[in-house]
């Protein structure tokens, strides 16, 4: 497995120049994370908390109906209907998750207040619903035209919905920058947003953030897997599988096919190396090799992770932060003193895998 390991070191990127490490530093997932990451870095900059500087990068992007697998905009279920997942955490004792969601966009600000009003640390569905109306959300329209339109061209394909045997869906490998490389657009800083289109598909923001007092804070919002089984749950709103932030360890999360990273809890995990002394980049690449070990990996299987080390004691040269992925194809955004940057991963575990491979519509899991 070892063999098939791939370095992109990124010397830009990867150590990060430690004499010049400054905080706010917030890393994210995917080419959109401009969207999320400028104004959160923002309010950072003013003196807002690692946690409001998470929340407000994620409810950027959730409102942003542009961006169609997050928030406003999300592809819905087999059904036709958006559900939203999303959590968020800053220690073991601090953390709020809300799943299921069907007429609230904004799952990391409602995660919040579970963890701060509640002795809970996750509502689901209704109860999660009547739980934010009381705390005064108010309701959206979370389906799109757009994704309406794109649902009603999957259900018309009888290769995705074998009515009565339906067993689920797998999205065609990082659906979130296909519309990217259709577009030919290349990769800058401000990011690129989904065109038209097929490949217009985005997913899971996982947002990690240090702020300028020293506080580490993590968020995770999506609509989870396109076209999924009503009901389906994935690894993003569950602490330690899509999140996981412990500020004497570090913080981890995850983007991709959820069920991968549930079998393994790959957050917690990548945390739970960092403790033992791993760097971020050593903690991803063992989770993310974890998957590999224990998954047959199908052609449209991705999962990439971001890391962020502990914030630095004082007098202590701070771990740094690293993101790496199963195959090529996915970017994080790196927002520090140097500006915000979308970049191609630190390290990519199967790096001669085609950018894009199996069919673009994706296909029924056979029973
Ligand atoms: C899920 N992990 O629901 C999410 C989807 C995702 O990039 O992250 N896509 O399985």
């Amino acid at each position: 497995m070892h063999g098939e390991l791939a370095t992109r070191a990124l010397a830009h990127n990867y150590p990060p120049a430690m004499s010049e490490t400054r905080f706010p530093v917030m890393l994210s997932t995917w080419s959109f994370g401009p969207v999320g990451n400028e104004p959160g870095m923002a309010m950072m900059r003013s003196g807002a908390s690692a946690l409001d500087g998470v929340i407000a990068g994620a409810t950027a992007i959730e409102d942003d109906p542009q961006i169609n697998s997050v928030g406003v905009g999300g592809l819905p279920d087999a059904d036709g209907r958006v559900s939203l997942d999303g959590c968020v955490m800053t220690d073991p004792n601090r953390c709020g998750s809300v799943a299921c969601l069907r007429s609230y966009a904004n799952p990391c600000q409602i995660a919040r207040r579970v963890m701060e009003k509640t002795i809970h640390v996750m509502l689901v569905g209704s109860g999660a619903e009547e739980f934010a109306h009381r705390e005064g959300f108010q309701t959206r329209e979370l389906l799109t035209p757009h994704a309406r339109g794109e649902w009603e061209k999957w259900r018309a394909d009888p290769r995705n919905l074998d009515r009565g045997q339906y067993r689920g869906w797998i999205p065609p490998l990082n659906v979130e920058e296909i519309a990217r490389e259709n577009t030919g657009k290349s990769v800058s800083a401000g990011g690129v947003r989904g065109g038209d289109g097929p490949g217009a598909s985005h997913d899971t923001v996982s947002i990690l953030a240090i702020d300028a007092h020293g506080q580490l804070a993590g968020a995770c919002s999506t609509s989870g897997m396109a076209f999924k089984v009503p009901g389906r749950v994935g690894d993003s709103p569950i602490i330690g599988h899509g999140l996981y932030v412990d500020q004497s360890a570090g913080g981890a999360a995850a983007t991709g096919n959820g069920e991968l990273v549930m079998g393994t809890c790959s957050s917690f995990l990548a945390v739970e190396k960092m403790r033992q002394g791993a760097t971020p980049l050593e903690a991803v690449v063992e989770a993310l090799d974890r998957i590999i070990q224990r998954f047959e990996i199908g052609p449209d299987h991705q999962v990439a992770m971001i890391a962020m080390a502990r914030p630095p004691r004082k007098g202590e040269v701070w771990g740094g932060w690293a993101s790496a992925a199963i195959k090529p194809g996915f970017h994080h955004t790196i927002s520090d003193v140097h500006g915000t940057r979308v970049e191609d991963p630190v390290k990519v575990i199967r790096s001669g895998s085609a950018w894009i491979q199996g069919p673009t519509r994706g296909e029924r899991i056979s029973p």
